[in-house]
């Protein structure tokens, strides 16, 4: 039996802080504004909060590129701030995980700019640096934002890795100093009390330093066999698990493109690994060859497949984390639900699948609303370095603007990126500015406000499925089992624990479907639906139900 632990038994709720709530009306969200809605934080029945980077950063990829890990970003407020923030989720029994990104810095931090000055420069190995080839880039591998992943920098006429934007160069962790480094700051953090840490692309902080040629096109082999899971991620894991994790309470989640349940376990070993790690499995079902601007369509049968792979491989080892969308990804119901026809429906099946699922919940912030993507009517409304740099490339391709738009509409991360929807007036209640990005014009039907009181609201319902799953183990410790079904659209599955016995039924679909009542031969209780009452023999559309089984089955 898997050991009980606060942060396999929390429910964690993401804030993307630049869209959250603007306190003083310079239309970007800030740490005051977080203050101001701990209430309601608190009131959803919420046990951690993972902040999105707060740090000082000139904001080229939106705060992943930071210039000083020991300060906070003037939009965002001050350290007074941040430690009023910290000390009010406290109170409420909130605890706190910062988004820690220490696969790169900002190329406005001190080191980087010291790195570029010579090839002499004490902090010149606190980064990649490589002579040109063939009077191109030393090899092929390309960014994840578009281009080449080397930049030439001619003070010293060599190139610089980043995986990501240009101005997001990779640290290099061969050298001891920068882990060193490393080391000091999440202690700094650890200290002020922070009670965990999100590990932005872990897997990729060691590099295969021979840097040859990827040898395919598609890019998410690319980051498996050349960028994730290099030769010393495991010792660069342990090592900060040794010098700073097991010297506080603190919990740790990595996240990384690249990681698989073949993989996972070298992230999660016991004594030596971080606790969690987030899967994208099923994040990139819909990403072809090309990623996220190059969608394929997705199946059930896959998705279902993903959840058991992975639940297969943490109940092996470690312990896992279920979402269904984030500051990087679509909103849920835009994405995985129907949000033209069942949007109620299916923003509640999808909340329930994340709440009963094995594996510690993280909910977007809006998702318990049912936030939905945005229409952007140019890539100019774009406020996203990926979606910027993308249109780049596809304009090399000639791919005309209305075309891409369509992708950047279904998979872009200004998607989750705008506003939360906190009332029906003209910024929804976010700032008394003009924000950084436009408000959803949806916010007249959705919003806080409207569903606040609303017993049968998304909002509501989300705050019913997180009190069960506070009340009920089953939901946290159960085994997890996948039940086979006639139909690809219903995703049934069981969850057993201490002689209990609850069967989830989700139908991802507009039509009834016949209910396998085999599964329910003996007697059983509703626990929670999306509908009012239970006809027992169809599962209606985008139908959830939790049962309870109480008969023999
Ligand atoms: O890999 C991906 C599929 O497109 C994305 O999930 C994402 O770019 C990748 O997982 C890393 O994301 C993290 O690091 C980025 C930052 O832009 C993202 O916001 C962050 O979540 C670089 O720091």
């Amino acid at each position: 039996m898997t050991s009980r632990t606060w942060w396999k038994e929390a429910v964690v709720y993401q804030i993307y802080p630049r869209s959250f709530r603007d306190s003083d009306g310079d239309g970007v969200g800030d740490l005051k504004g977080i203050t101001q809605k701990l209430d309601y934080i608190q009131q959803l029945g919420l046990d951690a909060v993972w902040l999105n980077p707060v740090y000082k950063s000139p904001n080229d990829d939106n705060g992943y590129d930071i210039s000083d890990y020991y300060d906070i970003q003037a939009e965002f407020g001050t350290m007074r701030d941040f430690d009023e923030l910290l000390s009010g989720l406290h109170k409420r029994g909130i605890k706190l995980i910062m988004d820690l990104v220490v696969n790169h810095s900002s190329d406005e931090h001190p080191w980087f700019v010291e790195s570029k000055k010579s090839k002499s420069n004490p902090y010149r190995d606190f980064y990649f640096w490589k002579p040109g080839k063939n009077g191109g880039a030393p090899n092929n591998w390309p960014s994840f934002f578009g281009g080449s992943a080397w930049e030439l920098d001619i003070t010293t006429g060599e190139y610089y890795l980043h995986l990501f934007s240009k101005k997001q160069p990779d640290l290099n962790w061969e050298n001891p100093a920068l882990r060193l480094e490393v080391q000091k700051l999440m202690k700094f953090w650890l200290d002020k009390g922070v009670d965990g840490l999100r590990l932005d692309v872990i897997s990729a902080i060691s590099k295969r330093t021979v840097f040859i040629d990827t040898d395919t096109s598609d890019f998410n082999e690319t980051i498996r066999k050349y960028y994730a899971n290099g030769p010393r991620l495991k010792e660069f894991i342990a090592e900060m698990r040794s010098t700073v994790w097991d010297n506080y309470d603190c919990m740790t989640v990595g996240e990384g493109p690249g990681i698989t349940p073949e993989n996972s376990k070298d992230y999660l070993d016991s004594e030596k690994g971080l606790n969690m790690i987030f899967h994208f499995g099923h994040m990139f079902l819909d990403q072809g060859e090309g990623g996220r601007f190059d969608p394929v369509s997705w199946s059930m049968k896959d998705f279902k497949e993903v959840f058991k792979k992975w639940d297969d491989a943490f109940s092996k080892n470690g312990w896992g984390s279920v979402f269904l969308g984030n500051h990087d990804f679509s909103r849920m119901v835009s994405r995985w639900g129907d949000d033209k026809n069942y949007w109620e429906k299916s923003s509640k099946l999808l909340c329930t699948l994340v709440l009963s699922m094995r594996g510690t919940p993280f909910i977007f912030q809006g998702d318990e609303i049912g936030m939905t993507n945005i229409e952007l009517k140019s890539i100019k409304e774009s406020a996203d370095i990926e979606t910027q740099n993308g249109w780049r490339e596809a304009q090399k391709k000639g791919v005309p603007e209305q075309q891409f738009l369509r992708t950047v509409n279904y998979a872009g991360r200004d998607n989750a990126r705008t506003p939360v929807q906190w009332d029906d007036s003209a910024q929804a209640g976010f700032t008394a500015g003009l924000p950084w990005m436009k408000v959803n014009p949806n916010k007249t039907s959705i919003s806080v406000k409207s569903q606040q009181s609303d017993i049968e609201s998304v909002l509501s319902y989300f705050k019913h499925m997180i009190a069960l799953r506070k009340a009920h183990p089953l939901l946290v410790y159960g085994s997890y089992l996948p039940i086979e079904t006639e139909h690809e659209k219903l995703f049934v599955y069981s969850r057993e624990w201490d002689k209990e016995k609850w069967i989830i039924v989700l139908n991802f679909s507009p039509e009834n479907i016949n209910f396998p009542t085999v599964l329910l031969m003996g007697k059983s209780v509703v626990m929670i639906s999306n509908y009012d009452g239970i006809i027992g023999k169809v599962i209606r559309p985008w139908e959830a139900v939790v049962y309870r089984v109480v008969g023999k089955n």
